[in-house]
């Protein structure tokens, strides 16, 4: 069933969340639990709720962090769909932040993963309990990180008064899927339902995966930024890729903390880059044989690190298909990815 027949099926409306409401209970969660469409995922099932699919796993977390996070002026939201470069982004936006408090030599991120130092809000945070000792948390200024829409943000993040800023990261969809397969594939227990890659493929297709479908998550931070762009930054995985150092001097500006001419000149920009590199971050032991905060192990979230990685996993027809289908909806605004099949064969 395609998301769009679900919304329209289920009446399900994009609602924000109301400050002065009761604090929520068990039963009441249950009850939301249960009155909800659902779908099997490829890794557990999936809620859909205020038009997206939460992985049932972070549900809670998510519920408590949309109804109870209060935004400081200061805040750094970063905001993905997963797989899209989370981990970069986490590890760009810390070292950017905090680079006056410690020499590149001493950065924790030598010896912490990103996700350590930059928590996730709904699968970290609000996950173990509705009320997270911010006092704890291993950043300051703040910097945290979610997957949620834009739509579903809470409104302290999104209120015109808020001075927070959101760094928002999107990827080429085919590599999001491939690089969530693939992650999902290490991380499978043996009690969960073996899913073929067509299945999931269609699934990702449909919108039906966690925080999906992809093209309203993209779409609804794309519009969000063209109508303030002071607010939230819009960055593609593939840019970084190509012009790194252009990046890091952008995201430092957008966050307040542009590079001195000075820092410019002794390289600083350059080293930064360089430390939060797939193959610098890749090879520290804390990335081999860590854990990050939810236990899984850090080497999870490096792979290849790789642009059309894609390629050389899906088929030309697979492509077509879906690329018609995100056509239809990027058609308008502007947000292009790159779909040629060069490479591809069968
Ligand atoms: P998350 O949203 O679950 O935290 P995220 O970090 O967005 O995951 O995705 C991991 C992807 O980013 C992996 O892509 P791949 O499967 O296609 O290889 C991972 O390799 C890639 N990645 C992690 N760190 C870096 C980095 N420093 N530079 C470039 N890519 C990276």
């Amino acid at each position: 069933m395609e998301t769009s027949e679900i919304i329209s099926k289920n009446n399900v409306s994009i609602s924000s969340p109301s400050q002065e409401e009761e604090p929520w209970d068990d039963e009441k969660f249950q009850e939301l639990v249960e009155s909800l469409p659902k779908a099997k995922g490829y890794y557990g099932p999936l809620y859909f709720y205020q038009g997206f699919w939460c992985p049932s796993f972070s549900f809670k977390g998510f519920i408590s962090f949309q109804k109870y996070f209060q935004a400081l002026d200061t805040d750094i939201i970063l905001v993905s769909m997963p797989k899209s470069g989370t981990t970069w982004l986490k590890a760009l936006i810390f070292s950017i932040a905090n680079r006056h408090k410690f020499s590149l030599q001493d950065n924790p991120l030598l010896n912490l993963g990103p996700h350590s130092l930059v928590p996730f809000l709904e699968s970290d945070l609000y996950l173990k309990t509705p009320n997270p000792n911010f006092e704890n948390c291993p950043n300051h200024p703040r910097i945290l990180s979610t997957h949620t829409p834009y739509a579903s943000l809470p409104p302290s993040i999104k209120d015109d008064h808020s001075k927070c800023k959101i760094v928002y990261v999107c990827r080429n969809p085919m590599d999001v899927f491939i690089s969530y397969w693939h992650y999902l594939g290490k991380l499978r227990t043996e009690n969960m339902e073996p899913m073929s890659m067509d299945e999931g493929f269609e699934m990702f297709c449909q919108g039906i995966h966690g925080f999906g479908p992809f093209s309203d998550h993209v779409l609804g931070y794309w519009k969000a930024n063209e109508e303030n762009p002071n607010k939230i930054l819009f960055l593609k995985y593939e840019d970084l890729k190509e012009d790194i150092t252009f990046h890091v001097k952008e995201l430092a500006k957008f966050l307040g903390f542009p590079f001195s001419k000075e820092e410019e000149d002794r390289g600083v920009v350059e080293e930064i880059a360089r430390l939060c590199s797939f193959d610098s971050l890749k090879d520290l032991e804390v990335n081999k044989s860590g854990k990050s905060p939810l236990g899984y192990p850090n080497s999870v979230f490096f792979r290849n690190g790789e642009v059309g990685n894609w390629r050389n996993f899906l088929k030309p027809s697979m492509v077509e298909h879906w690329e018609k289908l995100l056509q239809e909806k990027f058609d308008k605004s502007g947000l292009t990815f790159n779909f040629s099949c060069k490479n591809l064969e069968g």
